[in-house]
């Protein structure tokens, strides 16, 4: 089993629902849960691999227009299957190529594009600790599936 950090973006909030549901069905487990609205400090040290880049204050200042669901997600290849379901970065380059995929439906552009998911084994670690202190942490309810909605 591995764990992957997904986020749902303030540009797909109130779709939580429905995301959850499509998380479900694809067999996740939900192991952790947060609804949040992040500060600009927070955004900026969450995605700090990209700072200078050109699009990096936008970036910024979408991951902050809203309340965001910060989610530890459990599965074989979470990771990979995870960045699968939610589609290229680009939600126009999805709508071509992932028609299905989380940032097809969701997203709707290079910036809001719905989702977040971790890249790698090592960036799936440091992002589950920047929102829930640890995967073990003990002041965090544990959601199965079957309520992964709630
Ligand atoms: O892992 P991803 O979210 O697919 O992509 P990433 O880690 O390279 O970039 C993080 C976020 O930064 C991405 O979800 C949207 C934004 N971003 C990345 N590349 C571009 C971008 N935004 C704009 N406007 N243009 C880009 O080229």
């Amino acid at each position: 089993m591995q764990t992957t950090l997904a986020i749902i973006k303030p540009d797909a909030a109130d779709k939580e629902d429905e995301i959850a549901w499509r998380i479900q069905r694809e067999g996740f487990s939900v192991k952790m849960r947060r609804r949040i609205t992040l500060t600009k400090e927070q955004a900026g040290e969450f995605y700090q691999e990209h700072v200078g880049k050109p699009f990096y204050a936008e970036l910024v200042k979408f991951m902050t227009s809203g309340p965001i669901v910060v989610l530890a997600l459990q599965k074989f290849h979470a990771i990979e299957e995870w960045r699968k379901l939610i589609g290229p970065t680009n939600s126009h380059k999805a709508r071509e190529t992932a028609p299905e995929s989380l940032r097809a439906l969701y997203g709707t552009d290079n910036t809001r594009n719905a989702c977040h998911g971790s890249d790698s084994p090592k960036s799936a670690d440091r992002e589950v600790l920047f929102f829930f202190g640890g995967v073990t942490s003990p002041s965090v309810p544990l959601i199965s599936p079957s309520d992964a909605g709630t």
